[in-house]
């Protein structure tokens, strides 16, 4: 059976793009694959957070694997943290890695604004402890959004240096990329991708927003002058973006959408779509609030810990083994 890993960050509440991209694969691949999904909240400390706010959001975001249907029968969900081995094989693998192959990463670049002098160190290595994360669980495939796609090839890349100077230890992970929905723009610059930490509150959509603030947010998006809904990402990013999530959240086709608003104009278009992401959202944000609360949450994650931490463990004793790091 093939091997799953794949995680999201707290940094905020999980929005559209996030589960178009990533999330929406997961609830899928719990039923055909061996899947391992976890709240990197490690990965959430490159940049400044408050302390309590990560502990909430941490639990949040766990909570929401589980209201979006993931199932912990089928899939182990678990909290980073909570799995030591990913920090110490981090470290391992960061002594493999080269500055030159870290710099050229561009969510540094961005997340950086350019400045490397004052970024912190663990924004520049972070891309390594996400490799620790994959490599630890020999995951065959990484359902991740397209922005994450260069980290996966630098995971490869390490995992197969790795091999070829310790012998062999890792499998080599592909990333499982949706066909559809892979980048979801921000809806107020759909020349972005949408972000779960960005400044304007109009760039996203919450899973847990309420039905007024998506339908507020949906008018606002940015669109073009030309009212026709018509897939065309590269002149008209803001309407085939609203296309792409109405689609996935839909089941319906673009091209049958495009069909169906042949001529009706975008104002129309944006009353059913707030209506179809208020309905998709309902029953999760039911779920959310009946079990964030309930203490159901902190058991998935217990349990999650101690299974994630078998398998972590097991090839962290090889990956000791190989590079002569002796065991007691
Ligand atoms: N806009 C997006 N479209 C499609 N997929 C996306 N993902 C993120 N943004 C989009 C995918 O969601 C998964 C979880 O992302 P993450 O928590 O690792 O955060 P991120 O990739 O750094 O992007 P965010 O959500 O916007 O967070 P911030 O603002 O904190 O950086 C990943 O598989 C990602 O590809």
């Amino acid at each position: 059976m093939e091997r799953v890993l794949s995680g999201a960050q707290p940094t905020g509440l999980i929005h559209l793009g996030n589960y178009v991209g990533a999330l929406r694969q997961y609830v899928q691949l719990q039923h055909e694959a061996d899947c391992y999904f976890c709240v990197v909240n490690l990965h959430a400390l490159t940049l400044p957070r408050d302390p309590q706010e990560l502990k909430e959001k941490t639990l949040d975001v766990a909570a929401l694997y589980l209201a979006i249907g993931l199932d912990p029968k089928k899939a182990t969900i678990f909290v980073q943290s909570h799995v030591p081995a990913h920090t110490e094989a981090a470290w391992l693998l960061q002594c493999i890695a080269r500055v030159g192959e870290l710099s050229r990463m561009v969510q540094f670049k961005e997340k950086s604004k350019g400045s490397a002098e004052s970024a912190g160190v663990g924004l520049f290595t972070y891309p390594v402890l996400q490799a620790a994360d994959i490599l630890l669980y020999q995951a065959n495939k990484v359902p991740v959004g397209e922005d994450q796609k260069q980290h996966l090839e630098l995971t490869r890349d390490l995992a197969e240096r790795f091999n070829r100077d310790y012998g062999e230890v890792f499998t080599i992970p592909e990333p499982l990329i949706p066909k559809i929905g892979a980048r979801i723009m921000a809806l107020d610059e759909p020349t972005k991708k949408m972000s779960k930490s960005a400044e304007s509150k109009w760039n996203n959509i919450s899973i847990m927003d309420d039905p007024k603030l998506i339908e507020k947010k949906i008018k606002r998006a940015v669109t073009d002058s030309e009212n026709q809904v018509r897939f065309d990402p590269e002149n008209k990013p803001g309407i085939s973006n609203l296309l792409t999530i109405y689609s996935t959240l839909s089941g319906i086709s673009i091209s049958e959408l495009e069909k169906k608003y042949d001529g009706v104009g975008y104002g129309q278009f944006k009353k059913d779509l707030i209506e179809v992401t208020i309905e998709f959202l309902r029953p999760i944000q039911e779920r959310f609030h009946e079990l964030r609360h309930s203490g159901y949450v902190e058991e998935v994650l217990k349990e999650g810990a101690e299974r994630a931490g078998k398998v972590a463990n097991q090839t962290l004793s090889k990956m000791r083994e190989a590079m002569g790091i002796i065991q007691i």
